[in-house]
């Protein structure tokens, strides 16, 4: 048996390719899972647990659909997806998790995340993450009527899509010292997270102990699932189309 980690699919109604495979990767593969783990960002904006529109019903419906089935499921916001709140983890089943949350794989402790919090150079970003996460400011975007949350959505995105590409990859990616201090602070050896679409695995040593970092990939080109079992674990892509895995 499995815990499957995924994270940056990135869904919207304008990417029917993603949605399909993650329809296929939820009914085929998560099915058999012992856990599923959502690090963030599984949609490309979140404006509200009150978006009706048929996209919105139809990913609620996936969650649904497998929770129903025993198989438990967790969330973690992202930077795109810091709405999702617990009207949608009531009408799914998921479980809501805090930004930073330890957890344990099979005897494993491990600490999961977005991953945007260990960008600590992107100070722009961590700024504006600070002003969107005021709990009064979000009461208030809530209780807007949906139309209207989408075009100040709209908005902010254009005013700010420029800024983005004016920072260094270096900027935009996790600080090392950060990565130490958040580890060390849960006591754990091993970090799951997302955001910054550099999958990989990072190993280094720190006063004789081994530590672990696993990146998770995104879904612009392809599934990308962090397949964990009892005594191993790997990054794993699934192709879009019919591709089997
Ligand atoms: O996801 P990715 O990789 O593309 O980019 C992220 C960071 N960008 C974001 C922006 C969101 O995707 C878009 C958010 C729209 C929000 C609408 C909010 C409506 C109000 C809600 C109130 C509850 O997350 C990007 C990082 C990058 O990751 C790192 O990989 O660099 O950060 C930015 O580009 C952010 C800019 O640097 C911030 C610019 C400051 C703009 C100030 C506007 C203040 C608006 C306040 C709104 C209330
Ligand atoms: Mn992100």
């Amino acid at each position: 048996m499995t815990t499957l980690f995924i994270s940056d699919l990135h869904l919207s109604p304008a990417t029917p390719e993603i949605n399909q495979c993650f329809v296929k990767f939820m009914r085929e593969e998560a099915i058999h899972a012992d856990a599923l783990y959502v690090l963030g960002d599984l949609f490309e904006f979140w404006v509200g647990d009150d978006d009706k529109s048929d996209f919105a019903s139809s990913i609620r419906h996936e969650f649904k659909t497998l929770t129903e089935l025993g198989v438990p499921c967790f969330f973690t916001q992202g930077n795109r997806d810091f709405l999702v709140g617990k009207r949608f983890a009531k009408q799914t089943g998921v479980t809501l998790l805090s930004d930073e949350t330890v957890i344990d794989i099979y005897g494993q402790k491990a600490v999961v995340l977005h991953g945007d919090t260990l960008c600590t150079e992107d100070v722009k970003y961590l700024e504006f993450r600070a002003k969107v996460h005021q709990p009064w400011l979000q009461w208030v975007f809530n209780r807007i009527p949906m139309f209207l949350k989408q075009k100040i959505v709209s908005k902010v995105q254009s005013d700010i899509k420029t800024d983005k590409q004016t920072k260094s990859l270096d900027i935009m990616d996790v600080t090392q010292s950060e990565v130490v201090r958040v580890m060390d602070h849960y006591n754990v050896d091993l970090m799951i997270h997302g955001h910054t679409h550099r999958p990989n695995v990072h190993s280094f040593d720190r006063n004789d102990t081994k530590y672990t970092r696993i990146v998770l990939g995104d879904w612009y080109t392809q599934g990308s699932v962090l397949v964990y079992d009892k005594n191993t674990f790997e990054l794993q892509q699934r192709p879009f189309g019919n591709g089997s895995k």
